[in-house]
């Protein structure tokens, strides 16, 4: 493969394991080049800690964009994922379209809900900011809350594969054709990821271990690029980030201390054998 440098624009959460933290360590190890634009700098992230301090870094991004054009510097791949605003999400919008390489690849992951809620900073003119990036993403990686919020369906603890369907397909009918969408289970234990690709689906299931595991979506939307970018189809990249998300849930048990996010790192070794196969 050759040697790709990828752009990564979400937050720096400076203590919680997610987004930045999770992104820029599982890409390097994949073997890319790993750009960053930070969408804000918070103290920790917004799920349990209260009173974290939020640095919004949206009116540096133009400056910083502006100045990346003018050295000519252009990607392989974009990866969105938790931004700082609303006006932010135009500017991210302007890059995904402008900042790529003929062949670039650009995948958004939402990341502003989980268990049907929104996330603390967040609201419904986010939400409808959001759709607007659905058409500049190759590949949209929600999980089912976020896909109800941006196809307005009423999202459901429990389904069949009729509802995820008819998710899907709405969700695509906002302009982005691929959908990876995680944390889809059907059966009592069992989770998994949908695979949508021009109207047909794929799913991968595999245990469920724990409920609603903090930075979880980070640990899975990076490992999914990381596997991508290096050759794998789409399907077997979405498996590969799944298996290495439960390995990382499976570090990280039992240690009640530890709830704030997932030992990832220890299963880096784990994630690179799956690659190299
Ligand atoms: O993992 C998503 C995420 C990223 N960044 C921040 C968050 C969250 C989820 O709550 O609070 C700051």
């Amino acid at each position: 493969m050759s040697y790709k440098k990828i752009l990564t624009i979400q937050d720096i959460s400076c203590v919680g394991q997610c987004s930045l933290t999770v992104a820029l360590p599982i890409l390097s190890a994949c073997g890319m080049e790993t750009c960053i634009l930070p969408s804000a700098v918070l103290s920790t992230h917004t799920a349990g800690f209260t009173g974290f301090t939020f640095r919004d870094l949206t009116d540096d991004m133009p400056y910083i964009q502006r100045h990346w054009q003018k050295e000519g510097i252009a990607f392989d791949a974009i990866y969105t994922g938790y931004l700082g605003s609303t006006k932010q999400v135009g500017y991210v919008k302007d890059i995904l379209d402008t900042m790529g390489k003929d062949e670039c690849v650009r995948i958004v992951d939402p990341a502003f809900a989980d268990n049907g809620k929104l996330y603390p900073i967040f609201d419904e003119v986010y939400v409808a900011a959001m759709k607007t990036l659905c058409p500049s993403a190759d590949i949209l990686v929600p999980n089912i809350s976020e896909a109800c919020f941006l196809a307005n369906v009423e999202y459901k603890e429990e389904y069949d594969e009729e509802y995820i369907n008819e998710l899907l397909a709405k969700l695509s009918g906002l302009g982005c054709k691929t959908i990876v969408l995680t944390g889809v289970g059907y059966a009592k234990g069992k989770t998994g990821v949908v695979v949508y690709q021009d109207g047909k689906t794929e799913y991968y299931e595999h245990e469920r271990i724990a409920k609603g595991c903090h930075g979880t979506g980070d640990v899975y939307a990076s490992a999914f690029v990381g596997a991508l970018l290096n050759g794998k189809s789409l399907f077997s990249a979405a498996k590969i980030a799944a298996d290495y998300t439960v390995e990382c849930i499976k570090r990280t048990q039992g240690d009640e201390t530890h709830w704030y996010g997932v030992k990832f790192e220890l299963a880096l070794p784990y994630l690179m054998e799956l690659i190299a196969k």
